[in-house]
């Protein structure tokens, strides 16, 4: 039984946040002072900011893309990976970050409830644009090649709808442990899956150097960096 207390049969719901890239040198939203180059992240991740100036938008995201491609993995990606290779599907791992850590860190199922730098879409045929050359060559703003509309970074927007909530749902109601590592608490819904698991009698951890908007909901906070706090929960 590890420190997180999981039994055989137990099945552990895993929320990520920004604060679990930030040991690997990617910028937390509220921890830059909630500025980005100068900008508020709700001024440039919203379908408004797409309308009124696509360009910023697509030069804020590829500035992100960059920084995530020259960051590397921590410890703590690689601590839920091995927790992964242990669980099996006893583990559902989802996370608010748009960047590729936990991909590079070796987990091998992640979802990104909120999409991500590496995946982009045609606003008209909502084609997908994935592979790397896309984004070499896709300085300025891209147009789709299929039908010569704009492509937008496919991320999810502070008032668009996180992606497949659906899921999520599902596997909050079937687990029976829920981990929340490095996160403010500050957006919803993904602030909002603690209560879920209240409701539902879950087991609430939260892992982070502070405590978080919606700490009163955790049954154990472990205070301290994710690269610290998680390696200890393999012992
Ligand atoms: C929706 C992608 C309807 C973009 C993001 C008024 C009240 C309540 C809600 C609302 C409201 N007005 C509007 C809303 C809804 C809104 C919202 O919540 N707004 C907030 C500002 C109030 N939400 C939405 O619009 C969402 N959609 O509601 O649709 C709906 C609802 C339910 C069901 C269906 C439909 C969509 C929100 C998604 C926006 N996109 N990301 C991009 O990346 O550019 S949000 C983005 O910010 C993140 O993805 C994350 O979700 C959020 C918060 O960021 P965090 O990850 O928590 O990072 P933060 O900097 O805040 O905190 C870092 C933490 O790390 C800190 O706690 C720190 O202590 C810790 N840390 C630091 N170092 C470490 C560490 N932890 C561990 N180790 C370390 N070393
Ligand atoms: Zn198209």
């Amino acid at each position: 039984m590890s420190e997180l207390g999981l039994g055989e049969n137990d099945r552990l719901f895993i929320l990520t946040g920004a604060g679990i890239s930030a040991e690997s040198g990617l910028a937390t939203f509220r921890g830059s002072g909630g500025l980005w180059n100068g900008y508020r992240v709700e001024q440039v991740a919203t379908p408004e900011a797409w309308e009124a100036d696509p360009e910023l938008v697509w030069r804020f995201y590829s500035m992100r893309r960059r920084d995530a491609m020259a960051a590397e993995p921590n410890a703590a990606h690689r601590a839920l990976a091995a927790l992964e290779q242990k669980s099996g599907d006893r583990l559902y791992l989802c996370t608010q970050n748009v960047d590729d850590l936990h991909e590079r860190g070796g987990s091998q199922r992640v979802h990104h409830m909120h999409g991500s730098l590496f995946e982009s879409r045609c606003v008209r045929c909502q084609e997908r644009f994935t592979d790397r050359a896309f984004y070499e060559k896709a300085a300025a703003l891209p147009v789709c090649a299929t039908c010569g509309a704009p492509v937008r970074p496919h991320i999810v927007w502070f008032g668009e709808i996180p992606l497949n909530m659906e899921e999520i749902y599902a596997h909050l109601a079937t687990s029976t442990h829920v981990l929340v590592v490095g996160t403010s608490g500050s957006v919803y819904p993904a602030a909002g899956f603690v209560q879920i698991a209240n409701q539902r009698g879950l087991k609430t951890i939260y892992v982070g150097p502070e405590e978080p908007l919606n700490a009163e909901a955790f049954d154990t906070i472990f205070l301290g960096n994710a690269t610290e706090v998680l390696p200890s929960f393999l012992r």
